[in-house]
């Protein structure tokens, strides 16, 4: 089961929910986070009570393609796990080194650390959805998407969804200095998530889900990469157990879980081009790049 934000009538979203099947059902509640609310406070899990409200009801006549496809939840905040798989690290030793890769580095360190490397990525005003643009850093020179599982938390810190994350990222700013990792994480449209939350229950096993990302330019696809979550070097409690500690958590915030995919070296993204995420049961996410106006 998964749930989605579309666009109605009169500009306003509705959420919904939508079967394996591929059936859309309309459901009452305002956003996933008031959904997520009324599950708590009827001592339900959010699945069970999506099954009480689309048992017996019409779908839509239309298929999840025709909709036209919203952010499925406005998360107060995002944060993202870093350098949680052996791909990434290789790619932030190339960019901390200019290439060398001669020495150990701090990468290293966090990559076999028991405490993982978490950061602040995102708010809901700089988070875009399917089809949203995702804008390039006008100073940056070498910049990606950064495909990852990301984990839908309720307000203590339970997995109750997952979902597809792009982290946006400047290679060149963060290896010029690990210091300006902010920089080289957060800005305007850099963090784009959905299409829609795959409801946790519903997922058999999450460390066997395959990620592929694929970006084209000009119609052209120029970059592919597949990876699997089998490979996540962490177990998924065992991050949430660190962005919970000491901390507050809000209703609906999202965790990205590291990146498995990292385009060649030589590559840098483009004004113009397309990224397209795809998870396996969870959807694809697809956004156009845009330079900064
Ligand atoms: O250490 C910097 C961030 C790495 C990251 O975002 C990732 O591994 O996905
Ligand atoms: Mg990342």
């Amino acid at each position: 089961m998964r749930i989605i934000r579309y666009l109605k009538a009169l500009s306003s979203a509705q959420l919904a929910a939508v079967t394996d099947e591929g059936k859309v059902y309309e459901l009452p509640q305002q956003d996933f986070i008031t959904l997520l609310k009324e599950a708590e406070a009827a001592g339900s899990s959010p699945l069970a009570l999506v099954e009480k409200l689309t048992a017996g009801a019409q779908p839509l006549s239309q298929s999840l393609e025709q909709l036209e496809l919203l952010v499925p939840i406005e998360a107060p905040e995002v944060w993202a796990a870093g350098v949680t798989y052996e791909r990434s690290r290789e790619a932030r030793n190339y960019e901390a080194t200019g290439g060398r890769m001669d020495a150990s580095t701090f990468y290293d360190k966090v990559y076999d650390a028991e405490r993982p490397e978490l950061f602040f990525k995102s708010t809901a005003a700089r988070t875009v959805g399917p089809g949203g643009e995702v804008q390039l850093r006008s100073d940056s020179e070498w910049q990606i998407p950064e495909p990852e599982l990301a984990l839908v938390l309720d307000g203590q810190g339970r997995i109750v969804g997952y979902t597809i994350g792009n982290d946006m990222s400047c290679r060149d700013i963060e290896g010029e200095n690990p210091l300006y990792l902010p920089q080289a994480k957060v800005w305007k449209r850099s963090c784009s998530i959905g299409p829609a939350i795959r409801l946790t229950e519903t997922v058999e096993d999450p460390y066997s889900l395959q990620i592929t990302c694929r970006i084209y330019r000009d119609g052209n696809k120029v970059v592919e990469g597949s990876a699997s979550t089998g490979q996540l070097k962490r177990k998924l409690e065992e991050l949430t157990s660190y962005l919970v500690r000491d901390n507050e958590i809000f209703e609906g915030t999202v965790l990205m879980t590291g990146t498995c995919i990292v385009p060649p070296n030589e590559f840098t993204l483009a004004d113009g081009d397309r990224v397209e995420i795809e998870i396996s049961g969870i959807g694809t996410l697809v956004n156009p790049v845009v330079r900064a106006s």
